[in-house]
């Protein structure tokens, strides 16, 4: 009976906990992003979501940061989101850099990877396919892991829920880098 009842408990009430990060030039719209997205979901904490039995914990970062400590962060990564400012045109190339060395790493291979064409509410910004393009000789390097581009105004939510059931879908899925359990007491 013990057995039986802790079980359900368990079911009920254990998460599968994944880490997400989310990288971006300075200004792209991360912190904006992860604010919608605690409104969105059942935020927890600063930097915590639940959606039904996963539990996405978020670390921001912007690209040009802390680069010698990538490594070991992305080793405990179950999924990436870049952030694109798509009213930067001038800064597209720097970005297209950043997002090509960190899509490099060896340690992020397999890894979902979430790209937000974001600020998509200012009229004549770069769209998907503009962004696509400027980004095509990254596919290689992008390789078989899952990758989405999505459209999203983080100011307003758009495209937040997309983006996030999406990452949600592919870390569950993703047999290679299991989640991290947690009981909630
Ligand atoms: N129009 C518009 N502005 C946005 C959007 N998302 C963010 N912004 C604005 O862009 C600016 C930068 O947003 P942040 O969320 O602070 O960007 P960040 O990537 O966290 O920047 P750093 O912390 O400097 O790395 C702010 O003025 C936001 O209000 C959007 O979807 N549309
Ligand atoms: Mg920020």
């Amino acid at each position: 009976m013990y057995t039986l009842l802790s079980g359900l408990y368990k079911y009920m009430f254990q998460k599968d906990e994944y880490c997400v990060l989310i990288l971006g030039l300075d200004n792209a719209g991360k912190t904006t992003f992860l604010e919608q997205t605690k409104t969105k979901f059942m935020g927890l904490n600063i930097g915590t979501i639940d959606v039904g039995k996963a539990r996405l914990m978020f670390w921001i970062w912007e690209v040009d940061e802390l680069q010698s400590l990538w490594d070991k962060y992305y080793a405990e990564s179950h999924g990436v989101i870049y952030v694109i400012d798509s009213t930067d045109e001038e800064r597209l190339s720097e970005s297209k850099e950043a997002f090509e060395k960190m899509i490099s790493s060896e340690t992020l291979e397999g890894v979902p990877l979430l790209v937000l064409a974001n600020k998509q509410d200012v009229p004549n910004c770069l769209s998907v396919p503009d962004i696509k393009t400027a980004f095509s000789d990254c596919a290689p390097k992008i390789g078989k892991r899952d990758c989405l581009v999505q459209p999203c105004t983080a100011l307003t939510g758009d495209g937040v829920n997309e983006g996030i059931e999406w990452m949600v879908k592919c870390v569950v899925r993703n047999i290679h880098r299991p989640p991290m359990q947690k009981d909630i007491t």
